[in-house]
């Protein structure tokens, strides 16, 4: 399906996954239309995206699904525009190992969708969120114990890395966590939110915010 009017994301100020696709597209300087009163239990969504999650993007040419997949798309599109990568195949390697320890063990473990069933279970959701984003916080500051490490994720300018740790420290906060208890992480947050990039992505400026 193609986007007539450019560039089209479907997704909610809190969706931290939405949040990293909402960061590399102003990176990239993409202008794009937010949808974000999206039902994702609707048919017309399902038809749109099998598997009702947000983010999804329409661009000119393409409907994308699964955010770290959309990363690489618009970094194949513009690759010399604020690049996402590095050029070394290790430091490619270190920024995909980074964003996708976020993408694969933290976030999956707080999505929405285990809510009920966890309820069900008698778990206390925030707690469990909770445990399950200090313990990805406490590798992720690890992670970034490296003289690879510069003002961002990796060296002095932000990478897919980036745009998957400073919506997943968002969450951090949403949840009742202090990012000053991961130093290194949180330096690298913020310097992040001093771009416009990823301050005009953050929740709250977003249409849709509510604490
Ligand atoms: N791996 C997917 C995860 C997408 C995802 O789980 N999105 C969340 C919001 S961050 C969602 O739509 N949750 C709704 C649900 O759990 O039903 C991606 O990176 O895009």
């Amino acid at each position: 399906m193609a986007a007539s009017g450019g560039y089209v994301l479907y997704g909610t100020a809190w969706s931290s996954c939405t949040g990293r696709v909402r960061i590399a597209l102003n990176l990239k300087g993409i202008k794009y239309r937010s949808i974000t009163d999206v039902s994702r239990t609707s048919k017309e969504y399902a038809e749109l995206n099998p598997q009702a999650l947000v983010p999804l993007l329409i661009t000119p040419d393409a409907r994308l699904s699964q955010s770290v997949a959309i990363l690489e798309y618009l970094e194949e599109q513009q690759p010399t525009h604020s690049p996402l990568l590095p050029t070394d195949p290790d430091g490619r390697a270190r920024v995909r190992s980074i964003a996708q320890f976020v993408v694969s063990e933290m976030q999956p473990l707080q999505n929405t969708r285990l809510d009920k069933e966890l309820t069900k279970l008698g778990v206390h959701l925030l707690a469990w969120r909770q445990t399950w984003i200090k313990k990805g916080f406490d590798v992720l500051e690890g992670m970034l114990k490296s003289d690879k490490t510069g003002k961002y994720c990796h060296g002095d300018s932000p990478t897919m890395a980036d745009c998957c740790l400073v919506p997943q420290a968002m969450n951090a906060g949403r949840y009742e966590l202090d990012m000053a208890t991961w130093p290194r992480c949180n330096a690298v947050v913020q310097h992040c939110i001093q771009l416009p990039a990823f301050e005009k992505a953050l929740p709250q400026n977003q249409p849709d915010f509510e604490k």
